[in-house]
């Protein structure tokens, strides 16, 4: 009898290594947790993850990086994460090592070490859509708005008023205005949004840092938030994309350039019309395969922090994938005594 291939699908089981990579970033930079050192703790997240993925059979490419920002240590676009054996199945990936850098510094909660990833087909465009910008504005909600707007309900514009924004929502999900709940990046450049929400009379729950777990929490089942709005990060932004494309959410975004200098190089290199442009999830991760998974450092709406219990530490991820809509949240107990991590600066395992 002759054995019947299978056809695989490497996200399968490429997926759980995303998590490896994601817990042993929040492992790492443990020690640097309320020590003031940004850059120390963003360089540890990034030998991790790295390291992770040195020993991980696939040809992966960042497409989404960070670092530029401060000039941080980061995973830049165009680095290489996987063994890239010919061969192996190509990802592009989105990676933030740590969301809330400034928040771990300080030791104060909201922060989590991040990544997605799409399978990309020989041929294939990318699968995910670089923003020029620095910063973009976004808005995101659940999938009950989602599924309201697909069944009449007017549609929600970027530039629309906060007050028929949050009329929208509001009869979306069948509340009263003044019990949405609204989260904002606390930013001066938001000043009349604030202003807005308040007089509306909305929630409203300003965060310090950490727009990921803030623009997903409307789509998660029992998160008490109904809006994400503001001025975040644009890579923050297509990382956002990747898991509400696995929850059914969605967020309108569009670059927001900081300065005449950058919205006129955006205009020059894409032209008026695409450097103007609305994206939505769909748009900005292409395509069906898209995995997201994010590991808790410190306490956030997504996910509880690492807890250190004498000889153990324990980790908790969510990991998510568009193409099942699967959502899972896993637990990990990793023995102190026996745990190792595999870090790209010493090509070795290091005890932790
Ligand atoms: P990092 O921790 O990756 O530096 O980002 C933190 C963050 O709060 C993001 O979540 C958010 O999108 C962005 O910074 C907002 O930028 P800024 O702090 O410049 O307003």
């Amino acid at each position: 009898m002759s054995a019947t291939l299978i056809p695989t699908d490497p996200e399968r089981t490429i997926e759980f290594e995303f998590v490896r990579a994601t817990e042993n970033a929040a492992l790492n930079v443990l020690p640097w947790l309320g020590r003031g050192e940004k850059e120390k703790a963003d360089a540890a997240a990034c030998d991790a993850i790295s390291g992770v993925f040195d020993l991980v059979d696939i040809a992966g490419e960042v497409v989404i990086g960070e670092g530029a920002k401060d000039n941080a240590p980061g995973l830049f676009l165009g680095d290489r994460l996987g063994n890239w054996r010919a061969g192996a199945p190509r990802f592009d990936i989105a990676v933030d090592p740590i969301d809330g850098t400034t928040n771990l510094a300080n030791g104060l909660p909201n922060s989590i070490s991040v990544m997605a990833a799409s399978q990309r087909l020989a041929g294939d465009p990318p699968a995910m859509q670089s923003l020029m910008s620095f910063y973009s504005m976004k808005l995101a909600y659940g999938p009950e708005v989602v599924q309201a707007l697909a069944t009449g309900l007017p549609p929600i514009g970027l530039d629309d008023p906060l007050e028929s924004v949050l009329g929208r929502v509001a009869e979306a999900l069948g509340k009263r205005v003044r019990e949405l709940v609204v989260v904002m990046l606390n930013r001066p450049r938001h000043a009349t949004f604030i202003a807005e929400v308040r007089r509306i009379g909305a929630a409203l729950r300003l965060i310090g840092d950490g727009d990921i777990t803030a623009a997903v929490a409307p789509s998660l089942p029992d998160s008490g938030v109904d809006l994400y709005y503001g001025i975040g990060g644009s890579p923050e932004g297509v990382l956002t994309a990747a898991a509400l494309k696995a929850l059914g959410g969605d967020m309108l975004l569009r670059c927001w350039p900081r300065d005449d200098a950058e919205r006129n190089r955006l205009r020059s290199e894409l032209g008026q019309n695409e450097a103007d442009r609305v994206y939505q999830v769909n748009d900005l991760v292409h395509g069906e395969s898209a995995m997201f998974c994010a590991t808790g450092i410190s306490d956030s709406s997504l996910l509880p922090g690492v807890r250190l219990t004498g000889s153990k530490a324990i980790t908790h991820s969510i990991l998510m994938r568009a193409r099942t809509r699967t959502v899972r949240y896993i637990r990990a107990v990793h023995d102190l005594q026996y745990k190792t991590i595999h870090l790209r600066s010493l090509h070795a395992d290091r005890k932790l």
